[in-house]
């Protein structure tokens, strides 16, 4: 077990010959004012629209040609033990040590390489949602790939396309390991940015909204835990596999000889009689990067200042995030810039779904940034607490802005 940080190692070169084995297998501006722009390729609204728009610039199944660039990242995942906020720990599984996993940034249409090493005894993969990868590199186990096992590696090898805010997660047992902190964010920087064009801005962002049943998650970690010796012996079998015909992991070959085993006397682990520990989660701690107020991170800005805010709903729940004290712009969804930014104080944010907005620098002071959902700002049930942050001008006492400095615990 470790709680220790390692940063995302990254090594970036360009291919003179293309990587041997591994992948055998949007022209976008925003011109003028918000109401004027446009987004040639990324919507439906402009009259330059076609349906076309939505294909890969690049067949996602090319493999890297000779001078194009490969950004190679290593990526271990471990226990580790993560503070949600002073007093509540939790056993995670983590990328690279933190949670979520490290951000992910590389330039549209490079090569993305990740060597996924599995530190753990459980089954892992890393889905690139969002991106459009060959089939073999989707992360999904026992559908487009067998799940990453123990002190095994994976390499996954994808172009970075399309250009925008993306995540990653794991998606194997996704309800319980992206609790535990397997999730991260994934930004693809087109050459030209119809945003930055816009609106120019200096300083960004990037918010990853989930939440967590601390006692789910724990219960069911030590259990891994216990369960660990068994499931490396059994791995370690292929014939044990196969004569198992995945019972113990719930894996079939086909539908029929699931319902044939189910016939047969199997009963699945979902089943009340068999489930011990199964339940659906009751979240208690609702975070911004892993961490819940008065823990997360301050958006800074500066009177004047453009700030972009890339939201990303990597957990379960939606999320409805209100900021006090302005209007904002959003100004692209699911990555693709909107033709139309639209005006709002509180945006949604879906699970799976990622909402990129602008803050402008207009009202000097200490603003709070939070979800709407009452029970989101608390935390084990009492507020203030949970998806909570503040908009804080660096400059707000040469506006004469007044208030008072505490930090409020709970009440
Ligand atoms: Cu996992």
């Amino acid at each position: 077990m470790s709680d220790k940080i390692r940063p995302l190692s990254r090594r970036s070169f360009l291919t003179t010959a293309g990587i041997s084995g591994l992948a055998a297998s949007l022209g976008v501006m925003l011109k003028g004012s918000p109401a004027e722009a446009t987004t040639k390729g990324r919507t439906a609204s402009s009259a330059d629209f076609n349906p076309k728009d939505t294909f890969p610039t690049y067949p996602p199944r090319q493999a890297p040609k000779p001078g194009e660039k490969v950004h190679e990242f290593d990526i271990e995942l471990d226990i580790s033990v993560h503070e949600i906020v002073p007093g509540v720990k939790i056993h995670a599984f983590t990328y690279n040590g933190t949670y979520p996993g490290p951000e992910i940034r590389v330039p549209e249409n490079d090569w993305v390489l990740v060597n996924f090493k599995n530190k753990t005894t459980e089954l892992h993969t890393i889905h690139w949602h969002g991106i459009m990868v060959p089939n073999e590199m989707d992360g999904v186990p026992n559908g487009t790939q067998w799940g990453v096992g123990p002190n095994q590696t994976f390499k996954y090898l994808f172009r970075a396309q399309p250009a925008g805010t993306h995540f990653y997660h794991c998606h194997n047992m996704t309800n319980l390991h992206v609790q535990a902190g397997m999730f991260g964010a994934l930004i693809v920087e087109p050459k030209e940015d119809p945003i930055q064009k816009v609106f120019p801005y200096k300083r960004e962002y990037t918010l990853c909204l989930s939440e967590v049943d601390t006692i789910m998650v724990e219960s069911l970690m030590e259990k891994m835990l216990k369960e660990m010796t068994a499931m490396q012996k059994m791995s370690e079998s292929p014939k044990l596999m196969k004569e198992m015909n995945g019972r113990m992991m719930g894996w079939f070959t086909n539908k029929k000889t699931f319902v044939d085993a189910v016939k047969n006397g199997y009963v699945p682990p979902y089943v009340a009689s068999r489930a011990g520990i199964t339940r659906t989660p009751n979240f208690n701690f609702f975070m911004i990067n892993g961490k819940s107020y008065p823990m997360t991170d301050e958006l800074m800005i500066r009177s004047g200042e453009n700030i972009r805010v890339r939201l990303i709903g990597a957990g379960a729940q939606p999320h409805y995030m209100h900021l006090h004290g302005h209007d904002f712009w959003h100004v692209a969804q699911d990555g693709s810039p909107l033709a139309s930014p639209v005006r709002l104080n509180t945006i949604p944010i879906f699970p799976g779904t990622t909402s990129d907005i602008i803050i402008q620098g207009t009202n000097p002071g200490f603003w709070h940034f939070h979800d709407h959902s009452d029970l989101s700002t608390t935390n084990n049930g009492l507020f203030p607490g949970g998806m909570m942050t503040m908009l804080m001008y660096e400059d707000a006492k040469q506006h004469g802005v007044n208030v008072p400095e505490i930090v409020q615990v709970s009440s």
